[in-house]
């Protein structure tokens, strides 16, 4: 995992947050940098040891306790705004829905997200400041409420300010 890391920091080397992310035995597998933009939050994940060639869920979810193994301590989604689950929902979406990524065939995984829904900025209804990011063992079928049917929850980090580079 360390050697995907050099590249990052290239495009986020002014980011405003961090998730560092655990699986079920405490182990870290991933590292997430969040960057405050006008539009919302982008967030750039880097994992694995994932379940290898597969379509996998991601969240924000309510509270920033990830408690393995199952991380239930981390709460639903995200959902401020009281909405249903899923983008392809009618009455959607939660603020903490993102698209499913993808990962190799080795159960690595790097991608960008940008949530327009949510701020790093404290004291907003919609800040994620101290709450999670969640990846899942399936993905999210954007419809299914309340969870988009992504079965468990295999890792977990909670979003706290960058002490190297935080702004505000
Ligand atoms: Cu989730
Ligand atoms: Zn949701």
């Amino acid at each position: 995992m360390l050697e995907f890391i050099v590249f990052t920091f290239l495009l986020l080397t002014d980011y405003d947050g961090e998730a560092e992310l655990i699986n079920k035995d405490g182990n870290v597998v991933g590292k997430a940098l969040l960057k405050e933009t006008p539009h919302g939050v982008l967030i750039y994940v880097e994992a694995t040891g994932l379940p290898p060639s597969s379509e996998l869920a991601f969240h924000i979810h309510e509270k920033g306790l990830c408690e393995p193994p199952d991380f239930q301590t981390a709460g639903g989604h995200f959902n401020p705004e009281k909405k249903k689950h899923g983008f392809l929902n009618k009455d959607g979406y939660h603020a903490g829905d993102m698209p499913n990524f993808f990962t190799d065939k080795e159960g690595r995984a790097r991608f960008h997200v940008l949530n327009t829904k949510v701020t790093m900025k404290e004291a907003r209804p919609n800040s994620i400041l101290g709450l999670s990011l969640m990846i899942h063992v399936h993905r999210d079928d954007y419809v299914t409420d309340p969870a988009g049917g992504a079965g468990h929850r295999i890792a977990c980090g909670l979003i706290k300010r960058s002490e190297k580079k935080g702004k505000q």
